[in-house]
């Protein structure tokens, strides 16, 4: 099976950790490609970055669509287009915050997220509620480490990851820890080890879960809401991206 991972930020060094993560999990009939948008933000942390990471995310489905993709994985954690590019797609479309909502939901009551910039926690928290998460997400944190800042050693960002999970695990009484952003995969392990508990990398879960699903022989209904876009033609700067 073919799995198209998604880097919808547009720094290439953050493709290639993706890339790595999914790759390191990737079962043995899987090819994974891990793209990025020809267009959109180095980073997505706010609202504004996060409409443009969508368009990206719409691009790179439908070009995947075209190349025979089996699925999809949107490898940032806010799901950035999800809902248009399972529109678009007749394979699973999978981000990696609704992934990693369902492993950690699975291995604890409850589960706490830490991320990267402390204005990205309602983006978090919009995801918790629409996915229906609210009760066993028990605490969303942010270190206000930046997206770009997290492989810099000079940011010190593991030591204050790991601080900051320990710290949640207590307030929050969670059993579980979710990584708030695909840069923090290369992270998990260490961090499961010295934290004693499951820390989720979505971008793994993700990937697993695309699997799994193109395994069972399911693909995106086609029915209602997720039906492929209406045909119309748009202008302007998204007139290549008209729906046919
Ligand atoms: C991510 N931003 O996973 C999110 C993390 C965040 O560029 N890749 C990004 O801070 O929301």
């Amino acid at each position: 099976m073919r799995i198209r991972v998604i880097n919808p930020n547009t720094t290439p060094r953050m493709t290639a950790l993706i890339d790595s993560a999914a790759r390191a999990v990737a079962g043995a009939g899987t090819a994974i490609s891990t793209v990025n948008p020809s267009f959109g933000a180095p980073s997505i942390e706010c609202h504004h970055d996060d409409v443009w990471a969508a368009a990206g995310v719409v691009e790179q489905v439908r070009l995947g669509e075209a190349q025979g993709a089996d699925a999809y994985v949107i490898a940032c954690f806010g799901d950035p287009g999800l809902h248009a590019a399972r529109e678009l797609a007749h394979g699973p479309v999978i981000g990696i915050a609704e992934a990693a909502f369902h492993a950690a939901s699975l291995l604890a009551t409850g589960f706490s997220v830490v991320t990267t910039l402390a204005r990205t926690c309602v983006i978090a928290e919009h995801l918790v509620l629409q996915y229906g998460f609210e009760r066993r997400c028990k605490g969303i944190h942010g270190t206000d480490i930046a997206v770009l800042e997290l492989d810099d050693p000079a940011s010190d960002a593991y030591a204050r990851i790991r601080d900051a999970a320990a710290a949640a695990l207590v307030a929050d009484r969670s059993g579980a820890i979710v990584l708030g952003c695909a840069g923090m995969a290369e992270l998990c392990t260490r961090l499961q080890r010295e934290l004693g508990v499951p820390v989720i990398d979505g971008v793994a879960a993700a990937v697993k879960l695309a699997e799994s699903l193109v395994t069972l022989g399911l693909g995106t209904s086609k029915r209602g809401d997720y039906a492929r876009p209406i045909a119309k033609t748009y202008v302007g700067i998204a007139a290549p991206h008209s729906p046919a």
